[in-house]
């Protein structure tokens, strides 16, 4: 197939303004932190769908977008969804995790009680698409699934953020109860759970401190790096 190019938009930046942009959107995104803590006040449908219309825009192999997101809203959906994922937690933290992977866990004090996934007003259930699967029944290949859905979570997470709400990657495992009670097709698997909403008053989170840019970055500059 012959490829169809469109002009891309350029938009250059003077080296001080981009230096400033990146500065204030590493400072934004800086802010943000997992919370557990959710109100139940309510959001607009139409904000979720802009999420996830950011969420889409993200790259993946061969442009196959292989991933779903299921919004729900509905109080007894998502009672389901806590009951079943406690289940499964209660199960994790009462052995099935390692005991090293416990220890790992106790700064960010968990447990297996998940009540934010009743309290936040949506749950956003991320599925992978491990394959094509069209209306009339044949399938396709996906590439690179969990780096694409991956790269689509953190385009969501972001979004999340800059809309003032908070969100949490959740991953109650396993997760295979989600594809169940919402119905979706065999070649859909549950990726990420993400609660959005607003965080309590009063919310607290873990005092974590991140790497530092010196832990985390190596650098092999040119020598006449400007
Ligand atoms: N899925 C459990 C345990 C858990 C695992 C990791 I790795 C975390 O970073 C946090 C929690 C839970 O959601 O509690």
């Amino acid at each position: 197939m012959t490829p169809r190019f469109v002009e891309y938009a350029a938009r250059r930046l003077p080296a001080d303004e981009m230096l400033l942009r990146a500065r204030s959107f590493r400072e934004a995104i800086e802010t943000r932190r997992s919370v557990r803590q959710f109100s139940d006040a309510p959001v607009a449908r139409a904000v979720i769908e802009e999420l996830v219309r950011a969420a889409s825009s993200a790259p993946s192999g061969a442009h196959k977008q292989p991933w779903t997101f299921v919004a729900v809203g509905d109080p007894a959906l998502k009672r389901s969804i806590r009951e079943a994922a406690e289940r499964e937690e209660q199960l994790a933290y009462g052995g099935r995790m390692s005991e090293e992977w416990r220890r790992d866990l106790a700064p960010l004090g968990t447990t297996w009680e998940k009540p934010f996934l009743e309290t936040a007003p949506w749950l956003v259930v991320l599925f992978k698409q491990e394959h094509a699967l069209h209306p009339d029944g044949s399938t396709g290949k996906h590439y690179y699934v969990n780096e694409s859905v991956g790269i689509a979570a953190g385009f969501f997470i972001a979004a999340v953020h800059a809309a003032g709400l908070v969100t949490l990657t959740h991953t109650p495992s396993p997760m295979g109860f989600l594809g169940e009670l919402l119905h979706r097709p065999r070649n859909e698997k549950a990726f990420l759970l993400l609660p959005i909403g607003y965080a309590t008053d009063g919310a607290q989170v873990p005092d974590l401190r991140r790497k530092t840019l010196e832990q985390v970055l190596v650098l092999h500059e040119r020598a006449s790096a400007v």
